[in-house]
């Protein structure tokens, strides 16, 4: 279905026009067997960056594209409907850039051109494996030693982890709690910085995240992005920004099971009409298009706060939240509607729905999302 959307320029309608372009172009064609072969596409996500859209809500002057944040969400959203991993390396890419454009000191802001160019691509290193939803406990240890820190310890689940050209790592300076925690940026190559082998996931086989082990790993001092004792805060605020990109990755996703489910259900006959015309299959179509609307809604709405400088953070965690959600329902409702055709691999149907349960945990479990919200209720707070 065209998504009748709001963009506020004409440039973006052109974007979001290039956009599916290259998703129906680039991504449709590859995006099964790249997932059947669990091979990483690399050159698919260099056409993109030479498309410029791997630096969409930056700054042109720092070499992004000077886009709304509502914008570059639309387009995320484009992609992700085509091949969830792209989506979700552009979220991740876009959400390790932020550390060093939002942080950065003036010396370090001039590798930004370098990281929002389109060549190199970004991790961001924040879990752990006995860390995950505990952010602020994280072990992984950096010792000051000369002009270098020294960082030793294990992150896990690191999308990117052995394809990226850079790396946020987010380490223990300090003492415990969230005030002990820095935030370092690394090179790919680093001695020491060792990507384990790919997790064997569910879905999303083409981007399997991986584990890193960081072994007496040196990074120069100068690569210290905020104060020291500012990683917590650093991490947090790109999650907020970061949640929005796997919102309207959910939504792509959805959106996507949703087109699959109408066109099969208009196909296939039984008891001599389409099984769409019974109001058993038409009222649970109607009710996901509902489901997908609201949840665009609501991350735009978000979007368009934090594009105006206004807080966001709550309405994001309750976009990531909603949004992930509804992708989970409508792919499950979506292999429903195939019923046996839904189950096998003749329709993606069944990778979609793979692929939705891990946006349910990304980027903070939705009960973590809950959380967020729950204590800013707690306090008062609208937003
Ligand atoms: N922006 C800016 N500052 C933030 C913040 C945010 N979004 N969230 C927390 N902080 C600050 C707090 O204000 C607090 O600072 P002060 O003590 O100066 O007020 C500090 O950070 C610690 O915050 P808090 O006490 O809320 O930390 P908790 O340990 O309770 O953790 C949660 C908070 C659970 C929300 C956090 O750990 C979290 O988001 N966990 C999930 C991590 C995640 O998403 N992992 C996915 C990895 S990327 S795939």
């Amino acid at each position: 279905m065209t998504v009748d959307r709001l963009l506020p320029t004409d440039d973006a309608y052109q974007l979001l026009g290039l956009a599916e372009e290259i998703a129906d172009g680039e991504l449709a064609p590859r995006v099964a067997d790249f997932e059947e072969r669990g091979e990483f596409p690399r050159e698919v996500v260099r056409t993109l960056g030479r498309s410029g859209l791997l630096g969409l809500p930056y700054a042109e002057d720092d070499g992004g594209a000077g886009q709304p944040y509502e914008v570059y969400l639309q387009v995320l959203e484009v992609l992700a409907g085509r091949w969830l991993a792209i989506g979700e390396a552009v979220s991740v890419h876009t959400l390790s850039c932020y550390p060093v454009a939002v942080f950065g000191s003036e010396r370090q802001r001039k590798m930004l051109p370098d990281l929002l160019g389109g060549d190199l691509l970004g991790a961001y290193c924040l879990s752990e494996p006995a860390g995950g939803s505990d952010a602020a406990s994280l072990t992984t240890k950096a010792v000051r030693d000369g002009d270098d820190y020294v960082v030793n310890g294990t992150k896990a689940w690191i999308t990117h982890a052995r394809h990226a050209d850079f790396y946020n790592i987010f380490c223990r300076t300090g003492g415990p709690g969230a005030t002990g925690i820095s935030c370092l940026l690394a090179d790919r190559g680093t001695p020491g910085l060792v990507p384990q082998a790919a997790e064997r996931t569910m879905g999303l086989r083409s981007s399997a995240p991986a584990q890193i082990v960081f072994d007496d790993c040196r990074v120069p001092a100068d690569r210290l992005i905020g104060d020291d004792g500012a990683g917590f805060r650093i991490a947090m605020q790109a999650l907020d920004a970061g949640r929005l990109g796997i919102a309207a990755c959910a939504v792509g996703l959805a959106q996507a099971a949703l087109d699959h489910a109408v066109a099969y259900s208009r196909e296939r006959t039984q008891f001599g009409r389409p099984i769409g015309d019974f109001q058993g299959i038409g009222f649970t179509l109607a009710d996901q298009a509902t489901r997908i609307s609201a949840a665009r809604a609501l991350l735009l709405h978000a979007a368009r706060l934090k594009d105006r400088g206004r807080p966001f953070r709550i309405e994001a965690a309750k976009a990531k939240l909603f949004a992930t959600d509804v992708a989970m329902k409508v792919t499950t409702e979506a292999v429903q509607v195939l019923g046996g055709a839904g189950y096998v691999r003749d329709h993606p149907v069944e990778r979609w729905f793979r692929e939705a349960k891990m946006l349910q945990i990304v980027e903070g479990t939705n009960q973590i999302q809950r959380l967020v919200i729950s204590r800013a209720l707690a306090k008062g707070a609208a937003q």
